[in-house]
């Protein structure tokens, strides 16, 4: 479309006095839409989850682990344009009037890749409405099984990406990050050296926030600087491909990647397909998608002095930054809303599951009894502390569970309570040492905003304030990422004319929900300094 008619097209949207704005959001374990009005109001939620509501492709947690080498994660690709299908029909039945959607955005799970067939982005471009995506893009993909955040078998890739540019930290210094398996560039680089049939025949490859806003959009659509640098192929200041690492991956990147854009970018207008089969309006325009710790942080809204905490399936610790920096735990990422300015994100793979997991063995699968559990054990937990991490964490490198005593490690703690309490103690302890060593300040005059499914638990709620001696707050809505990309769609529609600031303006804000105890610091400061020296141990050997 010209400048001039995508400006009209704009024009028209935007008279619309009761318009709308629809929010999505591809996480790990569901895929997750809203619609909100123009004062950003949630009007409307609707939920596909994964394992339950597509039992046929038996994802645990959204995720497919590999039997023989656990390292190895991945999904059924076409499992989400299923999920697509269903979610839609799911909005259709709870009347919402798709004719007033101005704009649409979303947020995906970060790092994960789709791999289009050559031909594929012609049948995005001529979907028949009267039959589901599903069955027309089942053979779209020239790799069935997206590699998603979980997976951790690229440690050979990641020291070649590494190697190419002299290092770690010159890594670090160009992406933001030194290479992590999970990362998009070595799971490209892997795909590459293992399957090159399927590589050659690639002719364009996505993230997952990219992939669903293709499907939106009938063609590919680019990829967000954003989510772009949790791939460590972008150089988050000049925000372009770096060829070096490119090369370092596979032939013809580039064009398999395409260029990318500012997150807030106004990429098309919605397909054929979505106008005829849901009669969406003409006019309604896709602004890009990003990752949902972005999106994260555009629907909690962070000021600064803020530090999110985000309870999913995977924990992650996130906050904006003004400048960049170089650091090798942990990631620069470009920021959604301002492409001048970054955002800070540590993540920890064992998160939700892992709790569920203890959740299940000491509290009889019931949150209320887990939490009964938590609250009948002191702080400090008698000097007992735990590290569990059921797959490979990230931060730090480990896997397995780790019990200590005042006195020694342990194989079993004496009850389920103290079981408990380690768990939570430990995931936290972990993140405010990480967040420390980041150069993140935490104590005085920190707040910190949760968000994410565990985020409704007021004891682990409890925890998080003592271990950082910091007053904790909530939004009513925890899927800040699915919020933040309804935030988007509208930021996207009205930028230039509208700052992300003066948008969100008079929207509420979060509610505080704990505040740590007056021993907090006392308490957890030494632990920190355990658990550190515990951590450079475990490494150790
Ligand atoms: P994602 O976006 O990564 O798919 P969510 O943010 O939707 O994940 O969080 C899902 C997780 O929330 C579930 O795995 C579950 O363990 C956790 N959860 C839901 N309710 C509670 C609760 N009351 N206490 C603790 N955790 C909870
Ligand atoms: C972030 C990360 C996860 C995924 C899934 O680096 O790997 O948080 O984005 O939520």
């Amino acid at each position: 479309m010209s400048c001039a008619a995508n400006a009209s097209a704009k024009k028209e949207i935007a008279s619309i006095g009761d318009r709308t704005f629809l929010g999505l959001d591809l996480s790990t374990q569901t895929l997750k839409a809203c619609v909100l009005n123009d004062k950003l109001e949630v009007l409307k939620e609707v939920y596909v989850n994964f394992d339950s509501e597509l039992p046929e492709f038996r994802t645990i947690g959204g995720a497919i682990i590999d039997k023989a080498d656990n390292r190895n994660v991945t999904v059924p690709t076409i499992m989400w344009v299923k999920a697509l299908d269903m979610l839609m029909d799911k909005l259709m039945l709870e009347g919402i009037d798709f004719g007033k959607i101005a704009a649409v955005s979303g947020s995906g799970q970060q790092h994960g890749t789709v791999y289009w067939q050559r031909s594929a982005e012609e049948t995005l471009k001529n979907l028949s409405s009267s039959d589901f995506l599903h069955q027309q893009l089942s053979s779209s993909f020239s790799v069935t099984s997206s590699p998603i955040w979980m997976d951790s078998s690229t440690s050979k890739q990641c020291k070649q990406l590494e190697e190419a540019v002299g290092g770690p930290e010159k890594l670090a210094e160009i992406t933001g990050s030194r290479a992590y398996e999970r990362f998009s560039g070595s799971q490209i680089a892997k795909v590459f050296q293992t399957k090159p049939d399927a590589y050659k025949n690639t002719e364009k490859i996505s993230l997952v926030s990219s992939f669903l806003c293709s499907i939106l959009l009938g063609k590919i659509a680019p990829i967000d600087i954003s989510d772009g640098s949790g791939m460590n192929l972008l150089n988050i200041r000049t925000k372009k491909w770096d060829q070096t690492l490119l090369d370092a991956c596979g032939p013809n990147l580039a064009e398999k990647l395409g260029q990318s854009v500012p997150s807030y970018s106004d990429v098309g207008s919605i397909s054929r397909y979505f106008k005829e089969r849901y009669n969406f309006n003409p006019n309604c325009r896709v602004i890009a998608h990003t990752g949902d710790n972005p999106a994260s942080l555009m629907g909690m809204r962070l000021n600064e002095g803020w530090i999110a905490v985000s309870l999913g399936t995977s924990d992650t610790v996130f906050l904006w930054l003004k400048e960049p920096k170089s650091v090798l735990d942990g990631h620069v990422l470009c920021n959604p809303i301002d492409e001048n300015v970054y955002m800070a994100l540590l993540c920890f793979k064992n998160g939700s599951l892992t709790r569920e997991r203890i959740k299940n063995k000491c509290a009889n699968g019931s949150w209320d009894i887990f939490d009964q559990l938590l609250n009948s054990t002191p702080r400090g937990n008698f000097g007992n502390m735990g590290l569990y991490y059921d797959i490979q964490e990230i931060l730090p490198f480990l896997q397995g569970d780790y019990r200590f005593t005042k006195n020694g490690s342990t194989c079993k703690f004496t009850s389920l309570e103290v079981e408990v309490r380690a768990l939570v103690e430990g995931q936290f302890l972990a993140k405010r040492a990480y967040a420390e060593d980041f150069g993140i300040q935490v104590g005085q005059g920190t707040k910190i905003l949760a968000t994410g499914g565990a985020s409704q638990n007021k004891g682990i709620l409890q925890v998080l304030a003592d271990v950082f001696n910091s007053p904790v707050y909530v939004f009513k809505e925890a899927n800040s990422a699915m919020i933040g990309a309804g935030y988007q769609a509208k930021h996207g529609l009205l930028k230039p004319s509208m700052s992300y600031g003066d948008m969100i303006y008079n929207l509420p804000q979060p509610e505080l929900a704990c505040e740590p105890y007056p021993d907090a610091a006392e308490i957890y400061t030494p632990m920190v300094e355990r658990y550190r020296s515990i951590v450079k141990d475990l490494i150790r050997k």
